[in-house]
């Protein structure tokens, strides 16, 4: 059964002129019961009309710009099963401008506001931003339907875009593209810890005892903002193993023994880069970056390391170019230079960039295993913690060997468990034997 529908304004109160702001239906559309279709404003309020059939649109009477009243027809909607419900509108105050005297929370009156017959439920499907809110205190911000839209869309939180440059502080979308351009650029607002997270409230710990507070160096502060943006946006997953280096470190050993007394020594960390560099020619994924639209995945035929490098002011990041294409004395080399380099502060920016997966060990430290964040746009990023000698059961009897922990923190939107699995079985071939290199 299909009967035609009318939409009409419904009684706001003895508003005798209520402006069409917004139309956001057209002939053909298929609306649900509910669903807002307009948004009309007078002086004291914008309201958000529900449609009051569920349907398909036949006819809309009315544009932007056009007075209304009461009973004025907005549309015609050709409804199946026609449920019908007497249409009420949904009213917000107008968020400006509040008297300088009122407080900050106690909204414009409004026209007599209406009661809603519409069922709980329905209320909290058509306004989610009220579900998620966090209270501020402020009146509801004064906008659009269509304009809430694209907040939600883009996943701003509309109490935090300050005031609309419409008309009476009205929220454009304009406003809102600014805020995300504002939150690209300096980072979220202090009121929220990112992507609306309520921000760790301030404390005064001088409450407690003496304090001292010191300046956060520049590299700290900027670690700091790279690490949050990166652990806020990529799902990441760290796969832990351990590689028996007995006999590389037997060989390490024997070279060192050869080497003179100002030579560069061997350290596990070089073996561990070719082993890396070998691995990732196998798995082309792991040498990769996702796009920025998150669509394609590009992968690089170079293969530049970066190493994760404690200084007196935090982390840095020197990338060893062509690291595939270096011999081990050339890697000792270059790894000295860029270490020493980077605790003296003189690294430039170009010695940081376009590493294609980063190696952190805290290997000389110590430690079992831990999460290393990974350094985005890379997708991947590999831990190293001391290695230890263990008894290991060769399936006749326990022998000693030397484990060396790894830790594989992957990015999960470009690689899965089982290749993640696969890329640390492949590395901890090579390392427990290097004869596999030459392969
Ligand atoms: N197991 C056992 N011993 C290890 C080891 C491991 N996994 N890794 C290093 N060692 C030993 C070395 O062999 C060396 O021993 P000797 O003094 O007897 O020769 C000693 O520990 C010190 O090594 P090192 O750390 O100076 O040298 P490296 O090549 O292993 O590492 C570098 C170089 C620059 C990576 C390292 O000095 C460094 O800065 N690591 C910190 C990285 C970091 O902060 N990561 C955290 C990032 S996430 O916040």
């Amino acid at each position: 059964m299909t009967s035609l529908t009318e939409i009409k304004v419904p009684d706001v109160g003895n508003v005798p002129s209520i402006d069409v702001v917004e139309v956001l239906i057209k002939p053909g559309d298929v609306i649900a019961l509910d669903q807002t279709i307009a948004a009309l404003e007078t002086d004291k309020a914008s309201m958000e009309l529900p449609a009051s059939a569920a349907g398909t649109v036949q006819q809309v009477f009315v544009k932007p710009g056009d007075k209304v009243s009461e009973g004025t027809l907005i549309a015609t909607v050709l409804a199946e099963d026609a449920v019908v419900t007497e249409t009420k509108a949904v009213v917000e105050p107008v968020a400006a401008p509040t008297p300088a005297a009122a407080p900050a929370v106690a909204p414009v009156q409004t026209p007599a506001p209406v009661v809603s017959s519409v069922a709980e439920p329905a209320k909290a499907q058509s306004a989610p931003v009220a579900a998620t809110h966090i209270n501020t205190g402020k009146p509801k911000p004064h906008a659009s339907p269509s304009v809430r839209l694209f907040a939600r869309e883009l996943g701003v939180d509309m109490n935090l875009v300050s005031e609309g440059s419409g008309r009476k502080g009205r929220i454009l979308k304009e406003d809102v593209k600014r805020y995300v351009k504002k939150a690209m650029t300096e980072g979220l607002p202090g009121a929220s810890g990112g992507a609306g997270i309520p921000a760790i409230p301030a404390v005064d710990f001088s409450a407690f005892g003496e304090i001292e507070t010191q300046k956060l160096s520049k590299i700290k502060r900027l670690t700091g903002q790279n690490m949050s943006r990166v652990w806020l946006n990529l799902p990441m997953v760290t796969y832990h193993d351990e590689a028996d280096i007995t006999d590389m470190e037997a060989f390490r050993t024997q070279l060192n023994s050869e080497k003179g007394k100002d030579e560069i020594k061997i350290t596990g960390l070089l073996f561990i880069i070719k082993a890396l560099v070998a691995t990732l020619q196998q798995f082309p994924s792991f040498n990769a970056s996702l796009s920025s639209d998150g669509e394609n995945l590009i992968l690089k035929k170079y293969c530049h390391i970066g190493i994760a490098v404690d200084t007196p002011n935090g982390l840095v990041v020197p990338v060893i170019r062509n690291a595939n294409q270096k011999s081990i004395a050339e890697l000792a080399a270059e790894l000295a230079e860029k270490s020493a380099k980077a605790r003296q502060g003189k690294l430039m920016p170009s010695d940081m960039q376009g590493g294609c997966m980063t190696i952190s060990s805290l290997g000389g430290i110590g430690g079992t295993a831990f999460t290393p964040i990974v350094n985005a746009p890379e997708v991947a990023i590999l831990g190293v913690t001391r290695a230890k000698m263990q008894p290991v059961w060769n399936g006749s009897e326990f022998v000693p060997r030397l484990m060396l922990p790894l830790d594989l923190t992957y990015d999960h939107r470009v690689i899965d468990g089982a290749e993640g699995a696969r890329f640390m079985a492949t590395l901890k071939l090579y390392l427990s034997d290097l004869r596999r290199l030459l392969l």
